[in-house]
């Protein structure tokens, strides 16, 4: 069964009944903060950002902020991400506050009082965990992104293009430039939608989304070049130590892109990249294919994660930690585990 806020569908009409009260919300309010969950990714701030525009081209009498955690430098170029404020006035108060991408309120983190005390709270999200919160929700799971439910929910017509730039870099993010399985017909002719009203594709996925700097591309090739084929292919590893990471002046930020590479190798089940912490220990970060489910693996270690995407913190040699996590992909790949046993 599904509860009130929850609806599956963006074109039937309880989601419109919704999209529009919601509007309604909007049009009565002189002042408005929208925020997201802690540490912004791209549909975070996509979708903050195209409701600020959305609101300032419709409803130009309200005053509007967006109150976000430090947004990273590959979002900067988006329209209005430099007025984006961290903290609100001593006596501002809100007549409604948005809720954006964020599952529960503990995830607005320092913004969550800004939303709790407001005179009307309205969430707008895609997580399938949202248990509903504030007093208007809506909330889509089988939406790629939030922006995607903004997309449907403002209405083709009325999205200009510093809007429609936000909510194409959210769709992009949240489906890693529409690869993951979440990406349907409706993100596809939202995003189709959205390049007709001009917005630049090209720029905003290499910007936010391939660009590295100069030290990442040199500490991904580093990476590369001495990695490591295990297990007869089967798995690669690679690792960057502290003394690798002072020699290009990177920090564990700069390392993201690393094991995404790994993984993309030939035919490996398994990619593992290890990164030295400070006090020694290793940062493990697992992929793999189908064969190996690595959060099984992660856990063993005292971690977590997904099963194609997992990490743990490792301590000891770098061999003796790659030998213990060999060791159970081996295990894995020569006792597979038939789909009936789960
Ligand atoms: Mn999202």
């Amino acid at each position: 069964m599904i509860s009130e806020y929850r609806i599956d569908h963006m074109k039937s009409e309880a989601f419109f009944q919704k999209s529009q009260e919601i509007i309604g919300r909007i049009s009565q309010a002189g002042s408005i903060g929208i925020s997201g969950h802690r540490n912004p990714d791209g549909d975070c701030i996509g979708a903050c950002l195209a409701m600020k525009a959305y609101i300032q081209d419709h409803f130009p009498q309200a005053k509007v902020s967006v109150f976000l955690d430090d947004i990273s430098n590959k979002f900067k170029f988006l329209p209005g991400a430099e007025e984006v404020r961290f903290a609100k006035a001593e006596d501002e108060t809100f007549d409604l506050f948005l809720a954006l991408d964020c599952s529960d309120p503990d995830r607005l983190n320092h913004h969550k009082d800004y939303f709790m005390e407001a005179a009307y709270r309205i969430t707008i999200d895609h997580h399938i965990t949202n248990e509903g919160f504030g007093d208007l929700c809506l909330v889509v799971p089988g939406a790629s992104s939030t922006c995607e439910i903004l997309f449907y929910m403002m209405g083709e017509e009325e999205i200009s293009l510093p809007c429609a730039q936000a909510l194409y870099t959210g769709i992009v993010h949240d489906t890693g430039v529409f690869a993951h399985t979440n990406t349907g017909r409706m993100t596809m002719e939202a995003a189709g939608a959205l390049l007709e009203k001009g917005v630049n594709s090209e720029e905003i996925i290499d910007r936010s989304f391939y660009r590295r700097t100069y030290v990442q591309t040199q500490i991904l090739g580093r990476a590369l070049i001495e990695s490591i084929m295990i297990l007869d292919g089967r798995m690669i590893f690679s690792k960057v130590t502290r003394k690798d990471m002072r020699f290009y002046d990177v920090d564990s930020s700069d390392l993201d892109s690393i094991i995404d590479q790994l993984r993309l190798t030939g035919n490996v089940d398994c990619a593992l990249f290890l990164y030295e912490l400070e006090d020694g220990s290793f940062k493990a970060s697992l992929r793999s294919s189908d064969r190996v489910d690595v959060s099984r693996i992660a856990r063993s270690f005292g971690g977590g994660g997904h099963v194609k995407a997992a990490g743990c913190t490792m301590v000891g040699r770098v061999r003796d930690i790659v030998m213990n996590i060999a060791q159970e992909v081996e295990n894995q790949l020569d006792n597979p585990v038939s789909e009936d046993d789960d």
